[in-house]
């Protein structure tokens, strides 16, 4: 039986890539840290057959622990401070989990188990201020917050492990990836919340940035098939993943709304408060190299997918009522909720 180690389990694509471990028949051993209450949303299913490590990126201690208790044959490291807005109020604490984490999540697997193969999350957000569109494995890095300034550097620091000791370490560029488990602070859910609260008379405004940001938008249950694609090749080597298709912000408010016969315009407010000091204004993947090399391609489109975190939001709102909460109530904790994530 083959086991893996992931970090970020608790997160969006930790948790898709748990499942699909789970069903390829792996043991295996999640990564998560301490938290004042528990936080297992996205795992409560299959929370069971995971065998929990405590630990915390910014603690090498705690990794060379975890490493030395799994031996895993994989790791996949997809924890990280992984909201871009948070990195410019966070920079140094986003310098220390998403850049510095990486280099002590390569040491402990230098140090503990040599011979396994590493995934590392890298970002389409590495390429920032585009220098070619669509962007490749070759395009040039231009980050333009301190979030994409700490990808460069965990992607940079796997690829010179991979150099200077020979480890099998592979870096995953990942373009923008949702679905109904993405946190809440992120555009797709932020939108695909608002509808059905908006649709089930809850709210009746959402306060929205920049409708004119373009984005690469795919399923994270297809993606996180790419991560274990790359670490079953005899080679070591980077990939980008992508849908190679790309809509902008406005185009998301469109179908997430027109999903339950809404127009956005009746409902979204421009709020400078969610402008960004940086912004990236345009990505699009071409993810011939996956393609070709891994057999990978998308599956799930972007209205299907939009369509899925709108029913799921739909069914959320809808529980909540059913738990008794008045309207009033409902919209408070929505409120409260919002406040809380910054969004
Ligand atoms: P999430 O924000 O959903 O999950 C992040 C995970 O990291 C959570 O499990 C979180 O744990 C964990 N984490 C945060 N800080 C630490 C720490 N100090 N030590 C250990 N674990 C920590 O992110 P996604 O699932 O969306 O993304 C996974 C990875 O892929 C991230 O590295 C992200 O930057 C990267 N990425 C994501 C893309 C996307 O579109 N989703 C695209 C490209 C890259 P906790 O639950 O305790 O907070
Ligand atoms: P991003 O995702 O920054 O691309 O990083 P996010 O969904 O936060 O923003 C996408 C675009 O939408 C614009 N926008 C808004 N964004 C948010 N969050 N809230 C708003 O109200 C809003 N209005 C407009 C943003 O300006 C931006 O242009 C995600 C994360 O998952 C990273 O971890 C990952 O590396 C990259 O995707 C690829």
């Amino acid at each position: 039986m083959k086991s893996a180690l992931i970090t970020g389990t608790t997160g969006q694509d930790g948790s898709y890539l748990a499942e699909w471990l789970l069903r390829q028949g792996y043991k295996v051993y999640g990564l998560r840290r301490r938290t004042s209450s528990p936080n297992f949303d996205n795992v409560e299913a299959i929370k069971d057959e995971i065998e929990w490590l405590s630990g915390d990126l910014t603690d090498l201690a705690s990794l060379i622990g975890a490493v030395q208790q799994s031996r895993p044959d994989e790791v996949y490291n997809l924890g990280a401070q992984s909201f871009v807005e948070t990195s410019w109020p966070q920079p140094l604490l986003t310098g220390q989990i998403t850049a510095i984490g990486v280099t002590n999540m390569l040491e402990a697997v230098r140090i503990a188990q040599p011979g396994a193969k590493f995934y590392q999350a890298s970002s389409s957000e590495m390429f920032g201020k585009v220098q070619e569109t669509p962007q490749t494995e070759t395009t040039p890095f231009y980050p333009r917050s301190p979030y994409g300034a700490a990808k460069v550097f965990g992607h940079w620091i796997t690829v010179n492990y991979r150099e200077s000791f020979d480890m099998f370490a592979c870096s995953g560029i990942l373009f923008n990836h949702e679905s109904p488990r993405r946190g809440i602070e992120f555009v797709t859910r932020k939108v695909t919340d608002g509808v059905a609260r908006i649709k089930q008379g809850l709210q009746h405004e959402l306060r929205m940035g920049n409708l004119d940001a373009k984005r690469d938008w795919g399923f994270a249950g297809d993606y996180v098939k790419a991560m274990w694609l790359m670490l079953q090749q005899e080679r070591a080597d980077d990939f980008v993943i992508s849908t190679g298709e790309t809509r902008t912000v406005r185009e998301l408010l469109e179908v997430a709304f027109g999903h339950v016969g809404l127009n956005y315009e009746d409902h979204v407010v421009i709020d400078p408060k969610f402008f960004r000091p940086a912004e990236v204004d345009l990505l699009l993947g071409d993810c011939t190299k996956a393609r070709q090399v891994l057999g990978w391609r998308p599956e799930v489109s972007f209205e299907q997918m939009i369509g899925m975190m709108v029913d799921a939001d739909m069914q959320k709102v809808e529980w909540e009522a059913g738990r008794g909460q008045s309207k009033f109530q409902q919209a408070s904790a929505a409120a409260g909720r919002r406040r809380g994530s910054g969004v």
